[in-house]
């Protein structure tokens, strides 16, 4: 079987174009015309396909290599099958030279004094293409080929550029529009602008239209007034591997940027990604919102320090030391591990510990639990921390708000979240208006909701909104802990058990009950001393709840 080189071929005037995505791999098994890389100059961007089909022995190019026509891509071993792909061979329409001699052009319209028409240059193949994207308007200062408007086809898509500088003075086409060689784009005064003569102003087809076209007769030289088009780019319906929906000035933008294009979620026609949803993807990145997959990816492996400058996590051959199980990690651990790691690092926490003499409290408990026996209402601590918690939120209202940019979000409703182990992991659903419920009424709302958690049916609903939450292993023991405010909260109370102990009461020693109280704050938006007086605000509630009433 022949060892063949696969080239590039003729792509018309693009010259030292960068390969910017590699679509196959030695191994692969290849057909003739599957598109093999793609290439971008700043205006547009095309897949070279395969001139031959086999298997691919070894890829010659990788990222970033500038490639021109001829340049060695691959060598396949030839199953022999088909035929070299006519691609190669194929003679692209005359090449579009950038517009490097401006002069007057014939087909540009008298129209008002300095005023130029700009019409839609030769777009090979492309017919009644519809214009998806209008890039500028009247009134718009434009350059010498910047891009006016976006058109597609089902196959591809291209940025159809200004033949001239000025002011924009009238747009001729809107979205939707099915345009075609020739047409009317807009008018452009002024400011130095001219038309520009442009011999065989063809856009570059792509290789694979050039191939439809080298059975063409080769069209005769014109004088068109639009000297350049951009290159028709990939094929967004094309074979897996190829790039996002996007124009090629848009995918410049999301890679100036170190945007992952194929992370962001186009809001254009056909889906097809725009430059405000690159804008938009980056500032969720940047404000903490979104994640991107690289990220994300890095945060489960180990903390992924990469980011950070730190030393990437250790990666251990564990089964060297003794046997292992590996189990994949529920969902539910898998989504908090994520927001609990962001939550980490992206806060500022401090934790205040005290205690709160619940003596009073308990006894009241016990009999209140004594009365309640058979409505079957189970009061618990935390039933009266939520309450108490409401009462000090109050008091202290940065506790109960969040940061939105330059701006603090007080919030005038008090929906308490508390966090609740289920064997799939942490879920925190939430108690919402906590300040207009009484503690029977929290007390059985929370068992409620903790037999959902449990039992995995919580919903959406039944985990948002919260403005602060309590985390509580009294029930399990302890003294004092650490909790992760739950972004975009400001503050988190953790709770542990309560215990009897000797309190010194001036005179003795008396057996006190006492719970252990963290809370961790957020010192962006508070300061230690407001920590320690709602601490202190709210262990003097929990001592005597009469407090909450004043
Ligand atoms: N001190 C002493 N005893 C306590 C107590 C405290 N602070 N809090 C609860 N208890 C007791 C209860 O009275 C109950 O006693 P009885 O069985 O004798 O009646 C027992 O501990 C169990 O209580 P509970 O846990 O069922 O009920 P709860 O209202 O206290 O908590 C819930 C409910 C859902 C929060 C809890 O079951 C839970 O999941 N806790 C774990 C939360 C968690 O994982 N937090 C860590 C998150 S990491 O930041």
């Amino acid at each position: 079987m022949a060892l063949v080189e696969v080239k590039v071929p003729d792509i018309g005037d693009f010259k030292d174009v960068a390969v910017i995505e590699l679509l196959v791999k030695p191994g692969d098994t290849i057909k003739p015309e599957q598109s093999l890389v793609t290439v971008e100059s700043d205006k547009a961007s095309m897949e070279i396909p395969a001139s031959a089909g086999g298997v691919v022995k070894d890829i010659k190019v990788k990222l970033g290599d500038k490639i021109s026509e001829g340049s060695v891509l691959l060598t396949v071993e030839s199953t022999g099958a088909a035929a070299p792909a006519p691609a190669a061979a194929a003679k692209a329409p005359p090449p579009a030279p950038q517009a490097s001699a401006p002069a007057p052009a014939p087909a540009a319209k008298a129209a008002p004094a300095g005023a130029v028409e700009v019409r839609v240059p030769d777009i090979g193949d492309f017919k009644d293409v519809a214009v998806i994207e209008v890039l500028v308007k009247p009134g718009d200062t434009v350059k010498n080929e910047q891009s006016l408007v976006t058109v597609e086809s089902d196959k591809a898509s291209m940025e159809i550029p200004s033949s001239a500088a000025g002011v924009l003075k009238e747009l001729k086409v809107k979205v939707g529009d099915k345009i075609n060689q020739g047409d009317l784009i807009a008018i452009v005064e002024g400011a130095g602008g001219s038309p520009v003569k442009q011999d065989n102003a063809a856009a570059m087809p792509s290789p694979a239209m050039a191939a439809a076209q080298a059975e063409a007769p080769p069209a005769p030289a014109q004088e068109r007034t639009l000297p350049t088009a951009a290159l028709p780019p990939h094929d967004p319906g094309g074979p897996k591997g190829t790039l996002p929906h996007a124009s090629p000035s848009v995918r410049k933008f999301a890679r100036e940027l170190g945007v992952p294009l194929d992370e962001v979620k186009g809001s254009g026609p056909k889906g097809r990604i725009t430059q405000e949803d690159v804008q938009a993807f980056t500032k969720a990145v940047m404000s903490g919102a979104a994640q991107t997959k690289a990220a994300a990816g890095k945060a489960p492996a180990g903390g992924g320090g990469e980011a950070l400058g730190l030393l990437p996590w250790p990666k251990v051959d564990f089964e060297k030391f003794g046997p292992v199980e590996r189990k994949d990690r529920p969902r539910i651990k898998k989504i908090s591990a994520a927001n609990l790691h962001r939550n980490w690092v992206m806060i500022p926490h401090v934790t205040n510990h005290d205690d709160a003499d619940i003596t009073e409290l308990e006894a009241f408990r016990v009999l209140l639990n004594k009365e309640n026996e058979k409505s079957g209402v189970k009061v618990t601590m935390l039933g009266f921390l939520i309450k108490a918690c409401v009462a000090a939120l109050k008091k202290f209202p940065e506790f109960n708000s969040s940061l939105d940019g330059e701006q603090l979000v007080y919030k005038n409703y008090w929906h308490i979240g508390f966090a609740a182990d289920t064997p799939n992991g942490l879920v925190v659903p939430v108690i919402k208006d906590a300040d207009k419920k009484g503690v029977l009424a929290i007390s059985q709302e929370m068992a409620e909701l903790a037999k959902k958690a449990r039992d995995g049916k919580l919903g959406p609903a039944d985990m948002q909104g919260a403005t602060f939450t309590i985390s509580s292993l009294g029930g399990i023991g302890g003294t004092y802990f650490t909790p992760i405010i739950n972004a975009p909260e400001v503050a988190i109370l953790g709770v542990c058990k309560s215990q009897t102990q000797p309190v010194w009461d001036g005179k003795q020693f008396a057996p006190r009950l006492i719970l252990p109280l963290s809370l961790s704050w957020d010192h962006r938006v508070i300061d230690g001393a407001a920590a320690a007086r709602f601490n202190s605000y709210l262990g003097a509630i929990l001592s005597d709840f009469r407090r909450t009433m004043l």
